[in-house]
């Protein structure tokens, strides 16, 4: 009997957020000649701390892919962790299979991270990396519309997207229901008798696949942040879109009246928690969309409309900005923030009620909700004044969605500002007084979020007239920043330097400890 191996003729590398076996890279597939790399490598799970729960979905989202291919006969090397000869990075895992396979050509799909596209162009092999078809914007579309309209808002890529896509369209060529945008709708705290009651969130129960990996990233990563207690995250294709139509169906109809809203103790509301399994390649942002639409006879327009614009909208525009700039975009710092993240940012040690609980959500689900991650946890690192690239580099390490690629432009970018107004046209700042607007935190809270001098000012309403007296010569022309600085116009000089007083006090005492 002959032993050797048939000669591989590609050997296709698939990464843990390219879980889709109908991607680019398996054109042309031939299982007879062809095979799948897959490799669990410790460098991509502690380049950054990862939250224990976002490696664990990575490793059991990619065995499931494993098997699945399996199943249909297909050929996968699959490196685990704990593999003895497992190099520990993509480039010495790649560069080991490549010696023992020989393939006559490598292909990847781009990869959704800078670093890790450039680390596998950098090998000495044939590779060829093809583009992915799982965005609804190509790059070639984005510099496309970059170079119309110059430097735009997202806005109007919204509005081209739904024109180009056909999504919620009317024959005469306007938006259903004769608006763009039904924000108006769509900013209502969660108080009062009238808020629905919130369903609760499906949970996965772990196959055996699952606690397998559950015990590997227990021992192999004792020290990392987070907690793997109650794992229930949706981690196969199958769960994928059990997960999506339980989305559609109990949580949809109230998302867009609700999405700016935050409770305590209620880490998911009305939200989709669709972002890790869109990110993984799990779903695919048209499916999602279509799944979405197909209830207009159930589901209010302002919340289809609100969801939908999340989709093809800011997650397509974020995407085509992070590859449009990079890899200069992840060292912008336009308010040149020089502190660092504070420690509690790893523990969720705060009296400050909003920001404790946004951190359990997030140390308990490896997830916080858009309105907490922009307007509690960007809000008061920008307001403090934290270096931008180490609040990236903090969000990347806790959340199960976070990719290079979509994680920086939304922290760098759209909550830290860093960028100078790329993807927005002014800082997302505010004081306590909008947090207590939006939620039910500040009531039992220790601190009065009215207040900004005083042993129980908020630090938030501190921070904010800090903030807006530092950045004056930069925002007060800006015509989106007049209220904020009318407002601070009728403060006395005698207040401000309280204020200043009490925040240069802040910052010290509470940037005094970090981690990273
Ligand atoms: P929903 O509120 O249900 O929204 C629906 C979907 O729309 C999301 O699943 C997501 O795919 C998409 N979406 C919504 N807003 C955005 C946005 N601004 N950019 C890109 N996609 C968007 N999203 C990530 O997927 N990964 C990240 O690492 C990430 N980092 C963020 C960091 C900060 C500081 C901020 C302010 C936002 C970040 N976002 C990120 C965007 C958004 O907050 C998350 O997509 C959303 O909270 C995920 O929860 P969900 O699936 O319940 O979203
Ligand atoms: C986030 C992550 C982790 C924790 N581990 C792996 C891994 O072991 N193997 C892998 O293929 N991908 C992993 N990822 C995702 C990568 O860090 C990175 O986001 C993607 O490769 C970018 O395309
Ligand atoms: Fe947060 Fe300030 Fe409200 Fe306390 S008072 S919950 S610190 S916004």
């Amino acid at each position: 009997m002959n032993n050797t191996p048939s000669p591989v003729r590609h050997l296709i590398i698939v990464l843990g957020d390219q879980l889709d076996e109908t991607s680019a890279a398996f054109d042309g597939f031939d299982a007879a000649r062809d095979c799948i790399l897959q490799m669990e490598v410790r460098e991509e799970a502690s380049y950054v701390p990862q939250h224990k729960r976002r490696i664990a979905f990575f490793f059991a989202a990619m065995r499931h892919f494993r098997d699945e291919q399996r199943a249909k006969g297909w050929t996968v090397y699959y490196t685990t962790l704990d593999d003895p000869l497992n190099a520990g990075s993509f480039s010495g895992e790649v560069m080991r299979q490549a010696a023992l396979l020989k393939p006559e050509r490598l292909i990847v799909l781009e990869p959704g991270d800078w670093r890790v596209r450039a680390s596998l162009e950098a090998l000495p092999l044939p590779l060829e990396i093809r583009e992915d078809r799982h965005f609804l914007c190509s790059h070639a579309d984005f510099a496309e519309f970059s170079s119309q309209h110059g430097h735009a808002v997202m806005e109007t890529f919204y509005r081209g997207m739904r024109r180009r896509l056909d999504i919620m369209m009317e024959p005469d060529g306007e938006p259903s229901g004769g608006l763009w945008n039904f924000d108006l709708d769509n900013r209502h705290p969660l108080r009062g008798r009238s808020v629905p009651p919130i369903p609760q969130l499906r949970h996965f129960s772990p196959d055996a696949t699952t606690r397998d990996v559950l015990d590997l990233v227990a021992r192999a990563f004792p020290d990392s942040p987070g907690s793997l207690d109650d794992f229930g995250l949706p981690v196969s294709r199958q769960d994928a879109l059990t997960a999506l139509g339980d989305f559609t169906s109990r949580r949809l109809a109230h998302f867009g009246r609700y999405q700016d809203g935050m409770r305590n103790g209620e880490p998911f509301l009305f939200h989709s928690y669709l972002s890790g399994l869109l990110n993984l390649h799990l779903l695919n942002p048209r499916e999602v969309v279509d799944a979405a639409v197909s209830r207009t006879a159930e589901v209010p327009l302002s919340s289809l409309e609100g969801f939908v614009r999340q989709i093809i909208g800011w997650r397509e525009f974020m995407r085509g900005t992070y590859w449009q700039r990079m890899p200069g975009y992840a060292s912008g710092n336009a308010l040149d923030a020089a502190l660092p993240m504070p420690r509690f940012y790893w523990t969720g040690e705060t009296d400050m009620r909003c920001l404790a609980d946004a951190i359990g959500h997030t140390i308990a689900h490896a997830y916080a909700h858009h309105i907490e991650r922009l307007m509690v946890l960007g809000l008061f690192c920008l307001l403090l004044g934290v270096r931008p690239y180490d609040v990236h580099r903090w969000h990347l390490s806790m959340f199960w969605d976070s990719i290079d690629w979509v994680s920086l432009p939304n922290t760098l970018g759209m909550s830290q500002y860093g960028d100078g107004g790329v993807v927005g046209t002014k800082p997302y700042a505010a004081s306590g007084r909008y947090i207590d607007r939006m939620s039910n935190h500040c009531g039992k809270c220790r601190y009065d979020p009215g207040k900004s001098v005083g042993e129980d000012a908020c630090p938030f309403t501190t921070l904010y007239w800090d903030f807006l007296d530092r950045h004056k010569p930069r925002f007060s022309r800006n015509l989106r920043m007049k209220n904020h600085y009318l407002n601070l116009g009728r403060k006395d000089e005698g207040e401000i330097e309280l204020i200043r007083r009490r925040a240069a006090a802040l910052k010290s005492e509470l940037t005094a400890e970090t981690f990273l």
